[in-house]
């Protein structure tokens, strides 16, 4: 078969479900065999960054892979920040990009979206994947294909296969099937072992779900293992939403000093917190990381098992939950506590806040069902805080301004639910000109517009500065240009009407920009902003 079938039907076979991609001329063949061979649906966009969020999107809602296709130099190139996200945020996304073919790269010339050398694209891509492969091999390609998105699935991190164009259509063998890591399960038990045994010697022991547990597809059997241990569970930053589906009673997200005291106290107080999958890094564990006693804390993330000084490496967040769920007993006695969110919107003509967002989504959601989240970096993804768990997609640790929009298509495309996505007035300068291709794809997300005419988040470290104030580029608008409806609403009750309106209508996308004043803040960036504040005092007195 040809080599380009070869590789669709491989990423088929390890777990795409759609290519998101943008051409170019050393794309364009492959590109026709992606039309051609129809094993896979083809989405372009507009730009490349947004081509790398939708596919990252597509992954994260699957916890498989996802699929972005771009040419040479200016469209792989122009795509490397939204390649970083889903690195640090461990998201499996399989970047196929074209490249000049080998007679060409002989000629001796430059060649047009070349760099500094021929290789320049795949040393830049080397830092943002975790494995790569140029397919300039007949014979090798259907074996380094295996190779390279096997390790996107058990590392899920994104990879990088270049495609040189005159190697589209050579011959080669099928890929080898996709085979899950052998699971070493002397290993995994003696960690489990341990992990119980620290967990029952503990006064107040609790659970820290992170990023991986949705990733690896194990929400059902976390939940399963919440519920036998029944000690208190919160999820970190970047895991708001994970075990959502499931109905298992989580306290929150722990937010350090910039969330909740009570779900704080959980995770500070614990003397046996078990962390699954969760990424150790500033947002995830707000200003406070200092309070959290690690030494008997247990850390599983990327293949490995941590205690204090113990380390049982190769041994995967499934095979530990596995082997925990064997051994589990009853540890809490406390009925899980579940968090409380805000409900029963007052629609009147007061302006809205961030908080009253918060409220009339959840009213929303109350008297239709949830909605799958995707929202971008800024203070709707602290508002996002205060909705009620759903599945969520936001950069929340790498915290990159501009997936908001594409993160919606990917989502809607992957779970085929219409998506809500929650977006600042200044990332949806970035990236909200994508809402255009929602007609060509029949997708129809509901998207909020969070307008406080700024770059809020900045203006609220900053105070005392005026840069960070935007003009107001009347987004609702726009929304009929590019094909949807668009309302702009400053008061209350306005919103709660708009909300129901877009839900009515499932023709196209509804853009609802809303207007906040400037400077109104949601609950967690006021604590946020409030800790850091206090911190800073703090620091310059000692
Ligand atoms: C690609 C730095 C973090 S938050 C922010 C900036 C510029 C302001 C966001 O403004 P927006 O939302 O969208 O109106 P809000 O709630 O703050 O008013 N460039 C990139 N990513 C980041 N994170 C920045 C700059 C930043």
């Amino acid at each position: 078969m040809k080599l380009a079938h070869a590789l669709l039907a491989a990423l088929k076979d390890y777990g795409a479900g759609e290519i998101f991609g943008i051409p170019g001329d050393f794309a364009l063949p492959f590109f026709r065999q992606i039309e051609r061979a129809g094993i896979l649906p083809l989405h372009t966009l507009s730009h490349e960054p947004a081509v790398g969020f939708a596919a990252d999107a597509a992954a994260r809602y699957r916890g498989t892979l996802g699929v972005a296709a771009v040419t040479y130099g200016a469209g792989a190139l122009n795509m490397v920040n939204a390649v970083a996200t889903a690195y640090a945020e461990k998201s499996a996304v399989a970047v196929i990009s074209g490249a000049p073919g080998a007679a060409e790269g002989r000629m001796g010339l430059g060649l047009h979206h070349q760099v500094k050398r021929l290789d320049s694209q795949f040393l830049v891509m080397c830092e943002v994947t975790c494995a790569q492969a140029v397919l300039d091999d007949a014979a090798s390609a259907p074996r380094e294909i295996a190779r390279v998105l096997t390790e996107a699935r058990r590392q899920s991190r994104p990879v990088y296969l270049e495609l040189p164009r005159d190697m589209v259509e050579v011959e080669v063998t099928k890929v080898p099937a996709y085979t899950p890591a052998a699971i070493d399960r002397q290993a995994a038990d003696a960690a489990a072992d341990e992990v119980i045994a620290r967990l029952a010697a503990a006064r107040r022991p609790a659970l820290l779900l992170g990023v991986e547990v949705r990733r690896y597809g194990l929400e059902k059997k976390v939940a399963k293992l919440a519920k036998k241990l029944a000690i208190p569970a919160v999820t970190s930053f970047m895991g708001r939403g994970i075990l959502a589906e499931t109905g298992a009673p989580l306290a929150g997200t722990y937010l350090g000093l910039a969330g909740e005291t009570g779900v704080r106290r959980i995770v500070e107080r614990s003397d046996g917190l078990l962390m699954l999958g969760v990424i150790l890094c500033d947002t995830n564990f707000g200003v406070s990381q200092q309070q959290i006693d690690m030494r008997s804390a247990v850390h599983a993330f990327d293949g490995e098992v941590r205690l204090g000084h113990h380390v049982y490496p190769g041994v995967s967040l499934e095979a530990l939950v596995d082997a925990l769920l064997k051994r589990a007993k009853r540890l809490g006695d406390a009925a899980p506590v579940a968090a409380v969110y805000p409900t029963g919107l007052k629609a009147d003509a007061h302006p809205v806040r961030p908080l009253d967002i918060a409220t009339a989504v959840n009213d929303l959601f109350a008297r239709h069902g949830p909605m799958p989240i995707a929202s971008d970096m800024g203070d709707c993804l602290f508002t996002a805080m205060d909705i009620i768990p759903t599945a969520l997609v936001a950069p929340g640790y790498y915290a990159t301004m501009g997936p908001g929009v594409p993160f919606g298509l990917g989502l809607q495309a992957a779970s085929k639910k219409r998506p809500l996505i929650l977006v600042g007035d200044g990332a949806f300068q970035m990236t909200g000109w994508e809402l255009g291709n929602c007609r060509r794809q029949r997708w129809n997300p509901i998207v909020l517009v969070f307008n406080n005419a700024a770059w809020g988040m900045l203006k609220a470290f900053q105070k005392d500065t005026d840069y960070n104030d935007l003009d107001d580029w009347n987004f609702a608008d726009a929304a009929p240009a590019l094909g949807g409806k668009g309302v702009r609403v400053t008061t209350r009750k306005a919103l709660a009407a708009a909300l129901e309106d877009a839900v009515a209508d499932k023709k196209t996308f509804r853009l609802i920009e809303i207007i906040i004043p400037r400077g109104e803040l949601s609950r967690t960036l006021e604590r946020f902003t409030g800790a850091i504040a206090k911190k800073s005092a703090l620091g310059k007195e000692t």
